[in-house]
């Protein structure tokens, strides 16, 4: 099985440490989530202070996993990080990947590891364990935690398999999967991890204003082409779900129109920036991060006759752009171009709209993919 000769290193700053900040990133995925919460328990069972945050709200489908009560909703870039002796960063390409303050990045005081398996990582931290030849941080995670000998409890082993059975597709990415791959998840068993109730979890507990969500998302879907490359293709604004117009077009935020209603304080909605009142039709239908790269991952990955898919969601003053390839092709090349990162099945980014329309943010959006597929050459795989 793979070494990593950073292990030693790593377990020597965690030993030396008091107060470890780990941190989901935006938008967590099953690999975000379960890496760090095994992380999570080590860390606690040797006796450390540790603070697990996200700046989203984690999937309530993860819940079941160890630990899970105990994330707290923070925002790293408005933490205290003086605080910590070290800071762990699992899973997360860039200082971006973990909030949405734009331009956050570390000090130099600032004790961070950085362990990934995004090939677009830039090394941001102190240490860095970069391996994109694996799959999942999950698996990685996994091959520390026996390097450094730990005993691995069934709910530990639960979060790691769930990591890697949600950034392996179930086993069906090939470029996430090794053989070795398979003696993780084997060994992950024998600890009692709880396969069942990972499966049940992340594929049969939809909820129903999800499954509706996705029902807009089907109604747009097309097949679109641009130089010879055939990809699926889905675009949903918010209008169309049924929210007012956000402050972004009516140049009144949330709150002023509360305000100007005169709603009581306590009924007003958050005064994030850009929020909005939701009506009825966008209440009854499920919008989160991880119900876009859901459906990206169910459907965009599956339309016959495609190299790829994207689907554009608008997320107030941003487009989210989930990209899925079911070819040769490598869709983190075309997430990097329009700000984003990723794997070569399965890619992302955020475009922020700055002033424009949706539908002038999509035009910009595919304007960029056209000028990527040019330059691509793709066989079927
Ligand atoms: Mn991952």
């Amino acid at each position: 099985m793979k070494t990593y000769q950073e292990a030693e290193e790593i377990l020597k700053k965690i030993r030396s440490c008091k107060k470890i900040l780990l941190t989901l990133h935006r938008g967590p995925d099953a690999d975000s989530i379960g890496s760090n919460l095994a992380l999570y328990q080590y860390l606690k069972d040797l006796g450390k202070e540790v603070d697990l945050i996200s700046v989203d709200e984690p999937s309530r489908n993860l819940s079941f996993l160890e630990g899970f009560p105990e994330i707290k909703i923070e925002d790293i870039a408005e933490k205290d990080l003086s605080a910590f002796d070290l800071i762990l960063i699992l899973d997360s390409g860039s200082p971006e990947m973990l909030t949405y303050k734009q331009g956050f990045i570390f000090s130099n005081n600032e004790q961070v590891i950085v362990i990934d398996h995004h090939k677009t990582n830039t090394g941001y931290g102190k240490l860095n364990l970069i391996d994109s030849d694996t799959g999942s941080v999950s698996e990685i995670i996994y091959k520390l935690l026996e390097a450094w000998g730990a005993q691995m409890s069934p709910g530990i082993a639960t979060s790691l398999l769930t990591g890697i059975i949600g950034d392996t597709g179930s086993f069906r990415f090939e470029s996430s999967v090794s053989p070795e791959t398979f003696i993780v998840a084997s060994s992950l068993l024998e600890k009692r991890a709880r396969l069942g109730q990972a499966v049940y979890n992340l594929f049969q507990s939809t909820e129903l204003a999800t499954l509706k969500y996705w029902g807009v998302i089907l109604k747009n879907l097309e097949i679109k082409e641009s130089n010879g490359i055939k990809f699926a293709f889905s675009a949903v604004s918010e209008d169309e779900l049924g929210y007012p117009p956000s402050r972004n077009t009516l140049g009144v935020s949330p709150r002023m129109k509360a305000k100007k209603f005169s709603l009581r304080r306590d009924s007003a909605p958050d005064e994030a920036w850009g929020e909005d009142i939701p009506t009825a039709r966008s209440r009854e239908l499920h919008i989160d991060k991880s119900s876009k790269s859901g459906a990206a991952t169910v459907f965009f990955s599956s339309v016959s006759g495609t190299e790829f898919g994207l689907l554009l969601t608008q997320d107030k003053i941003a487009i989210d752009g989930s990209l899925r390839s079911r070819s040769s092709l490598d869709v983190a090349v075309i997430a990097e171009v329009c700000g984003g990162g990723g794997h070569k099945a399965a890619a992302g980014f955020r475009y922020m709209l700055d002033g424009k329309s949706f539908d002038e943010g999509v035009r910009t959006i595919l304007d960029v993919v056209n000028d990527v597929l040019a330059k691509q050459h793709v066989e079927n795989s």
